[in-house]
């Protein structure tokens, strides 16, 4: 996969050469750039914002600049026109929330060209002209908070993207039960060694070897953890996925089965 990131503080990006994605790249199985939005201008003071039209509070990054920047990344200028597998992804708090549905599907693009605003963020023509050229363009928000660019938004997308890149993760296995995958349920709690440690044990069936039993007691915990936690993730859950011990653990927690899924009794 080939991932670009333009941004005005390209060294906010340096975290990628660590850890899981360092590797990636150093194996191949990522070929990762990260550009200086300000390579693009054309003026003397290297300029990528200005006042916002109907005024206001702040600036607004100028599309001109932007476009330069993309389309090069994007392979646009020469006329190659747009690779179907590539995908724009503009970081902004007024996005739709990214979520591990959007981290799986970006994890067969062929290209992904993340676009990092700073200021009150980038003129709105840009995600426009993009999309209209045949670009997939997603404007996406990593959660409800307000950081001051989208460097790190990106950092956080371009993680959870990366790990699910087949060959990535050493144990895939380890992708299956975790929290925000299919089963719609965060992950059950874990422990290892050492079996007592400040006067806390480790719940006696995971020390028992009884496969069933352990297997029944993470669902249970994870469907409470779930209750306690996230009540939305319970009222989206499918009804039909759930066994008739699991809907009698979450008739004790309060939720019934309604109409349309699980409703608090
Ligand atoms: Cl993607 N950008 C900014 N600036 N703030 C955010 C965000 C993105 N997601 C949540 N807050």
């Amino acid at each position: 996969m080939r991932v670009d990131v333009v941004s005005i503080f390209p060294d906010y990006l340096a975290a990628l050469d660590l850890s899981l994605v360092g590797k990636a790249r150093q194996r191949g199985l990522l070929d990762l750039r990260v550009h200086d939005l300000r390579d693009w201008t054309t003026d003397r003071h290297r300029t990528v914002d200005d006042t916002p039209f109907g005024g206001g509070a702040g600036m607004v990054m100028r599309p001109d600049v932007w476009g330069l920047a993309i389309d090069e990344v994007l392979g646009l200028p020469d006329g190659a026109g747009v690779r179907p597998g590539a995908h724009l992804i503009v970081p902004t708090p007024s996005g739709e929330v990214f979520t591990q549905r959007h981290a799986e599907n970006l994890a067969s693009a062929e290209q992904l060209v993340f676009a990092c605003g700073r200021y009150e963020g980038i003129d709105a023509r840009v995600a426009e002209h993009y999309r209209s050229a045949g670009v997939t363009v997603h404007e996406l928000s990593i959660g409800d908070y307000v950081l001051n660019g989208g460097e790190v938004a990106s950092l956080v997308m371009i993680e959870a993207v990366a790990r699910l890149i087949p060959g990535m993760v050493g144990n895939p296995d380890s992708l299956v039960e975790e929290s925000h995958g299919a089963a719609g349920l965060l992950e059950y709690p874990v422990y290892t060694k050492p079996p007592s440690w400040a006067e806390l044990e480790i719940p006696e069936v995971l020390l028992s070897g009884h496969h069933a039993k352990i297997e029944r007691w993470r669902r249970d915990r994870a469907l409470e953890r779930t209750a306690q936690r996230r009540p939305d993730m319970i009222a989206a859950l499918d009804v039909a996925s759930l066994d008739k011990h699991d809907l009698a653990l979450l008739g004790e927690l309060g939720w019934v089965p309604g109409p349309e899924g699980l409703v608090r009794a």
